[in-house]
């Protein structure tokens, strides 16, 4: 691929072409020319998505299509992607769990620049770490339920590592997202599935008393998000083609929450998962699991024996979710008929599962803490977010750091949740190792976001190892619209 962009240089050269020409070009878009310098071109473009037959939506898309295309990157092996936007709206992509500079990353609050409407921008980078990603508009919604990722501006991408992470036969990938987002005052999220599951008396109080006094005003609960479609691979249960696969086959699941809003589960009856990375980062201890649970954002690559013929539903717990769509038919060769599901027994997903027990993680340089607190219905009937007291500015724009960081020091986020919501936390640019969940010490767990359950503290730790301006949000965009962001800098 790099001959290619040599061979464009070698063109403007010959030609007499100055790169600026470009600019005069009809809205910058690129020529055919220009698309074939680039490795990927992803167009940011409303086309309509078949959910199932006759059911169509209208979104922003990637490349017209839900998801957007797989993109496969190699580990350390630069790329070019032209990103070209033919929407009103100057848009952001952001590359979820990379390690890139700030100026590529795809988030206009770490001052990426924005790729304008009807123009484009041509980004280089080298990919890494290796293992599952994925890119997604970083985009303020608001509460513009058209915008942000509530939009089908969401795909995977597979950072090839140089060894592969396990034995398997083949790979699967799966997005799982959901359509038609409604505001309601009240929400059905679960909320009793995560393990250590010791909540803290302080926070609880906290969180309590100001919901009180707030509903005690007169104030009625902060909008949440509930949706009408859901679906894996933009195909609603039932409605797109079952995953084939022959008995004795080990099948290498890559499952990416895709939602803005929501927490998921899967489960395949009668089938266990063996989770061999979590966010795309290989585990300590790959561990049999029969249920999987992913916060919005999160990843879970797992391998899956075919040893239990039949035709399943590979589908979510929540029974309504499920009915709306969010499954996936799973079909034995020479089987046929109706899928069937059977509910999982009780099971907590807990992240210590997949690590060694015996190991501590090493002591911090210096350890930030941070508590998450929720202002009731305060922003125009939206829940205000707030971290140390402070929401951030609801304008999209950089605002000064809070936190400073220095090269090459770990740093400790005791992360304290004042409120009843789970929250999936997310750095940006960084990974980080799970040190402490809900009171149990762990290490060995590289992720780059992490369900905070309610009233609970994690501590995560990380290397300033990636000099820039650096995003911390919740994942949940109602969340992160609503001020759950803040940035650290290196001085
Ligand atoms: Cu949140």
């Amino acid at each position: 691929m790099a001959r290619l962009v040599e061979s464009r240089r070698e063109f403007l050269r010959t030609t007499g072409l100055a790169a600026g020409a470009l600019l005069f070009s009809p809205q910058n878009v690129f020529s055919a020319q220009d698309e074939a310098a680039a490795d990927y071109t992803v167009r940011i473009k409303a086309a309509p998505i078949e959910i199932a037959p006759n059911q169509i939506l209208s979104s922003v898309t990637y490349n017209s299509q839900f998801p957007g295309p797989l993109l496969r990157f190699k580990d350390g092996q630069q790329v070019t992607v032209n990103i070209i936007n033919e929407t009103d709206t100057p848009e952001q992509l952001h590359w979820h769990g990379q390690k890139i500079s700030a100026d590529v990353d795809g988030s206009a609050e770490e001052g990426t620049p924005y790729i304008p409407a009807h123009g484009q921008r041509r980004i280089t980078f080298t990919p890494k770490p290796a293992g599952l990603r994925f890119y997604h508009t970083h985009n303020r919604a608001g509460a513009d339920l058209s915008a942000g990722q509530y939009s089908g501006q969401v795909g995977p991408v597979y950072i090839e590592p140089k060894e592969n992470p396990g034995r398997y036969d083949r790979e699967v990938f799966l997005v799982l997202k959901e359509f038609e987002p409604t505001l309601s005052r009240g929400g059905d999220m679960p909320q009793d599935f995560l393990s250590p599951s010791a909540t803290d008396n302080i926070l609880r109080e906290t969180g309590e008393a100001a919901m009180k006094a707030s509903l005690g005003k007169g104030m009625p609960h902060g909008y949440e998000v509930g949706y009408k479609f859901f679906t894996i691979n933009g195909r609603m249960l039932g409605h797109g083609e079952p995953i084939r696969v022959k008995q004795g086959e080990r099948v290498l699941f890559h499952i990416l929450n895709g939602s803005a809003t929501e927490i998921r589960s899967l489960a395949l009856p009668n089938h266990v998962f063996e989770v061999i990375a979590l966010d795309g980062n290989p585990v300590p201890n790959p561990a049999r699991v029969p249920v999987l649970w992913l916060g919005t954002a999160e990843r879970i690559s797992a391998i899956v024996e075919m040893n239990h013929p039949g035709v399943w539903i590979l589908g979510d717990l929540a029974d309504d979710d499920r009915g709306h769509g969010m499954g996936i038919v799973l079909e034995y060769a020479n089987r046929s008929g109706r899928p069937h599901w059977v509910k999982p027994k009780p099971f907590r997903w807990d992240y210590t599962n997949f690590t060694k027990s015996s190991a501590t993680a090493p002591a911090p340089d210096e350890t930030f803490d941070m508590t998450f607190a929720k202002d009731n219905a305060a922003e125009e009937g939206f829940n205000r977010w707030t971290i140390n007291g402070v929401a951030y500015p609801m304008n999209n724009e950089m605002a000064p750091a809070s936190f400073h960081l220095k090269e090459g020091k770990r740093y400790r986020l005791r992360m304290r949740n004042a409120s009843d919501d789970i929250h999936p936390i997310h750095l940006h640019r960084h990974s980080f190792e799970l040190t402490n969940l809900a009171g149990t010490k762990t290490s060995g767990i590289m992720k780059d976001v992490v369900m905070l359950g309610g009233y609970q503290q994690h501590e995560i730790d990380f290397i300033a190892d990636n000099p820039g301006v650096t995003l911390f949000h919740c994942h949940q965009q109602l969340h992160m619209d609503f001020g759950f962001m803040t940035l650290f800098d290196y001085t």
